[in-house]
């Protein structure tokens, strides 16, 4: 079996490695040196080159590194076989401690308290309790749902939002432009785990910060993307920081990465920059994930997280 693999600015030798240890028989080939190309049986791709892929005619299955696939979906003449993205309990636990630990960061004004410190002032003020926060989740997919029932472990309030219809016990959950507005007007903690798709496209604007409600805890609405830089719309962002329509954010994506230096939201006030690491895809983990979808496919057993091509994700 030969494996095409590319990961432009990755650990490339531990991704590698990996798959090497897992699929000792397989033969694992680089995206710039792909000998005869009709070998290629399966190609793992993140972000960068991936125009390599339509040259593959013998391809069974192309697998994201990530939970993402945009970059495979924007791909023009993709071939027409499986892509699989990734599902595994290390991505979802990395994200899950991603949006507890900004929720917390926002709830418990850690910005503020390591300012005080840092000027050796001890200024007690008691914070509102978990069950006085409602948490809004935009998407509830694998990664939106386990972080909305970490949250709801603590006590939040979480409602969440996904395009279609879907009953979850013991979660609130609404779809469709009706159901966004009415979600985000009892929404004092916005989360975003949506995928990059033309639908989901700057859906973070300044429209919608403007109808979070504002009786909240923080004295205003707070919002985290960690789905995509390319829902948000960046200039919004600064001007509902600086007219006080949000009180906070927390950002891991962004619309051009990394985030150019003469950026504005780097100095914003309570706003927490973090470069694109909320869950990042660990080698082992996400090499064995994808080790057992070739195995299954090559018994001619169904994969699991096909993406869904009409609704890009
Ligand atoms: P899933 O496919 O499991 O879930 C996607 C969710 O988004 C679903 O609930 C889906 O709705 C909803 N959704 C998609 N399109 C729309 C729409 N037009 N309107 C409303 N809801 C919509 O994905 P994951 O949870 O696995 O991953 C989510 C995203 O997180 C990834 O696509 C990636 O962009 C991002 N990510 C970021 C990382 C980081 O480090 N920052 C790491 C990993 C992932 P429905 O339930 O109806 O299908
Ligand atoms: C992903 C990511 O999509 O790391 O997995 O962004």
């Amino acid at each position: 079996m030969k494996i095409a693999l590319t990961a432009k600015g990755w650990d490339i030798p531990a991704w590698t490695e990996n798959l090497n240890k897992l699929l000792p028989d397989a033969e694992v080939r680089l995206s710039d040196d792909l000998g005869d190309l009709s070998e290629i049986d399966y190609a793992l791709a993140w972000k960068g080159d991936t125009a390599f892929l339509k040259d593959l005619p013998n391809l069974k299955a192309i697998f994201s590194l990530g939970a993402g696939v945009e970059f495979l979906t924007q791909e023009p003449n993709l071939p027409n076989v499986p892509i699989v993205r990734v599902i595994g309990d290390d991505l979802t636990a990395r994200m899950c401690e991603y949006v507890v630990l900004n929720v917390l960061m926002h709830h418990r004004h850690s910005l503020r308290s390591l300012g005080l410190q840092a000027n050796r002032d001890w200024n007690q003020r008691p914070d509102a309790a978990a069950e006085d926060f409602r948490v809004g989740m935009l998407g509830i997919g694998v990664l939106g749902l386990a972080a909305a029932r970490k949250l709801q472990s603590l006590g939040y309030r979480v409602s969440g939002w996904g395009r279609s219809s879907k009953q979850v016990e013991g979660l609130a959950t609404y779809h469709g432009a009706e159901g966004l507005d009415e979600m985000l007007a009892k929404t004092d903690i916005l989360v975003s785990l949506l995928p990059h798709t033309p639908q989901t496209e700057g859906i973070l604007n300044l429209d919608l910060f403007k109808k979070l409600a504002k009786d909240g805890p923080l004295g205003g609405p707070v919002i985290i993307n960690a789905g995509r830089g390319k829902l948000q719309v960046e200039a919004d962002i600064v001007t509902a920081i600086r007219e006080g329509i949000l009180a906070g954010a927390s950002l891991d994506v962004f619309e051009q990465e990394p985030l150019p230096e003469d950026s504005p939201l780097w100095d914003l006030p309570n706003v927490i920059i973090t470069p694109h690491i909320a869950a990042v895809s660990a080698p082992y983990a996400t090499t064995k994930g994808i080790v057992e979808q070739i195995l299954r496919n090559e018994a001619g057993d169904p994969m699991v997280g096909i993406v869904d091509r009409g609704v890009g994700y």
